[in-house]
């Protein structure tokens, strides 16, 4: 559907807008984009994986707009033009209440502490919409309302599932656990022996009936004892390391409400008992993701319009090279995956598309400023697959290493250059980054030596000091607030 121009500007009249705002927006003119103009409404997704600073990042972006006039954000144009009004929080969208509200009233009582901590860390995806009153640059009160969506990286990672049968996922769990995990697995499911079928009603009892051998059945309680350990033991490993691409990515944090999932078997042959537990397993694995994954993907992700990822570099170079690899892999899948599954061609250009996407290497005040840019190149190499795929989908790409609340001090000495900062119980310390060399040979031994106390956050007014915060914000609504 083309429209010309009279009939554009009359369709933009009936919705209270200008042809000159539209065109200010630079935006492609999709019905999607119609819907957001109309109600100035901007969805922006922070993920990342666990600890990549994505709560710190979002409760950092709010506290420096609800205080600009204290904030230091010389790269935010509708700052330095003095266009920024109060900023409000507000209560979240009806089809958002389900997920939990991001608690940064909490977040922000902590940074005007005497001693400011970072937001403690969080596990289920949660949400918050704000209103930024400002006025446009022809001088009109306008407010835009920004939806931002925090979400653990696992249930990212997830959405791959949508594309994938059971035995595929299966195959691919082959590559995600070392041989010494499939064998723990395997032995988990060791315990589950075919029985006769006593009759029990009940769910698990009734999808065990699934099987080939259809009067044989797995004991439910042996069942619900085997699941229950395999969820332990998917929590467990992903607190030990951070967390990637581990899946059922639901089922990987505390206290999920997941009630039907899937285990992957390593080692299936021709017996019954073989079989009985593919057909069950897949059963799991076929309702998890319709019940799980398929409406958080409908209901969260397929509507933004903007994503930003968060890469935490330091904890990349601290655990070597298997977690480069993994880290890249989980990028791809995020960015691939998730963003562009309806296909973006001018054929379908009504579907709603992420435009950009900001690649943001977080805690860079933890290294040198003379290594910012070492840490940015860091980032784009891990995320390399992940920019050559979204730029084939027609979306831009930005590319920063960021600190949303800075720690750290810069000092020049006779003996060298230093970090200093206070430690969560207030004592002074002093550091230096090993150097980061040459992304083609990343110096991860170094690293490995590398652990940091837990370190306070610099506050003034309640807002966090940060390293280009402003470049963020700009690049992330920026071009919404002209
Ligand atoms: N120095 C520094 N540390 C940060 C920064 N952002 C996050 N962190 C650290 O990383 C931890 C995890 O951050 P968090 O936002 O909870 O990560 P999430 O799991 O992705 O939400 C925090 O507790 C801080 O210790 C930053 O900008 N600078
Ligand atoms: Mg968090």
């Amino acid at each position: 559907m083309k429209l010309s121009k009279s009939s554009l500007r009359r369709k933009l009249s009936q919705v209270g807008s200008s042809f000159d705002d539209l065109v200010d927006q630079g935006k492609s003119l999709t019905s999607h984009h119609w819907e957001r103009l109309r109600h100035q409404r901007l969805k922006v997704g922070v993920a990342g994986l666990s600890g990549a600073g994505k709560s710190t990042f979002i409760t950092s972006l709010i506290a420096q707009l609800r205080g600009f006039d204290e904030a230091t954000l010389t790269s935010l144009s509708a700052s330095v033009e003095g266009r920024l009004r109060a900023v409000e929080l507000l209560a979240l969208s009806k089809h958002r209440e389900v997920l939990t509200a991001f608690a940064v009233d909490q977040f922000l009582h902590e940074l005007d502490a005497d001693e400011p901590n970072f937001p403690p860390s969080t596990q289920q995806p949660s949400a918050i919409d704000i209103r930024i009153n400002y006025v446009s640059r022809k001088g009109k009160r306008k407010a835009l309302t920004l939806e931002l969506t925090d979400f653990p990286g696992e249930w990212l990672v997830d959405t791959a599932l949508l594309k994938m049968s059971y035995s595929e996922w299966n195959s691919w769990q082959t590559k995600i656990w070392s041989q010494t995990e499939q064998n723990e697995i395997t032995a988990m499911l060791g315990r589950l022996q075919l029985g006769v079928d006593t009759g029990t009603e009940g769910g698990s009892d009734a999808e065990a009936r699934h099987s080939e051998a259809s009067s044989l059945c797995f004991p439910s309680d042996e069942l619900l004892s085997v699941f229950a350990q395999y969820r332990n033991f998917l929590q467990s490993k992903r607190s030990e390391s951070g967390g990637t691409l581990y899946t059922p990515g639901q089922v990987t944090v505390p206290n999920d409400s997941v009630d039907v999932f899937p285990v992957p078997i390593f080692n299936v042959d021709d017996s019954d008992r073989s079989k009985a537990l593919l057909t069950l397993m897949e059963s799991r694995y076929n309702e998890y993701v319709k019940t799980s994954v398929k409406p958080f993907y409908e209901n969260h992700i397929k509507g933004l319009d903007r994503q930003v990822l968060l890469v935490d570099v330091q904890s990349v170079l601290h655990h070597g090279k298997k977690r480069k690899e993994e880290v890249s892999e989980a990028l791809a899948l995020i960015m691939g995956q998730v963003m562009f599954t309806e296909a973006h061609s001018l054929m379908n250009w009504l579907s709603p598309h992420v435009d950009k996407i900001m690649i943001y290497a977080t805690k860079a005040d933890l290294v040198l400023p003379e290594d910012h840019e070492e840490m940015r190149r860091v980032v784009q190499q891990v995320a390399q697959d992940t920019i050559r795929y979204t730029q084939t989908q027609g979306a831009s790409v930005h590319v920063e290493a960021v600190a949303a609340m800075r720690v750290t001090r810069y000092s020049r000495e006779e003996t060298g250059e230093f970090l200093t900062a206070r430690t969560a119980e207030g004592e002074f310390v002093r550091f230096q980054n090993p150097t980061l060399i040459g992304a083609d040979s990343l110096n991860y031994d170094s690293f490995k030596q590398y652990a940091l106390p837990q370190l306070q956050p610099r506050v003034k007014h309640g807002v966090p000091e940060h390293l280009r915060m402003d470049v963020a914000i700009e690049q992330i609504l920026g071009d919404w607030l002209r």
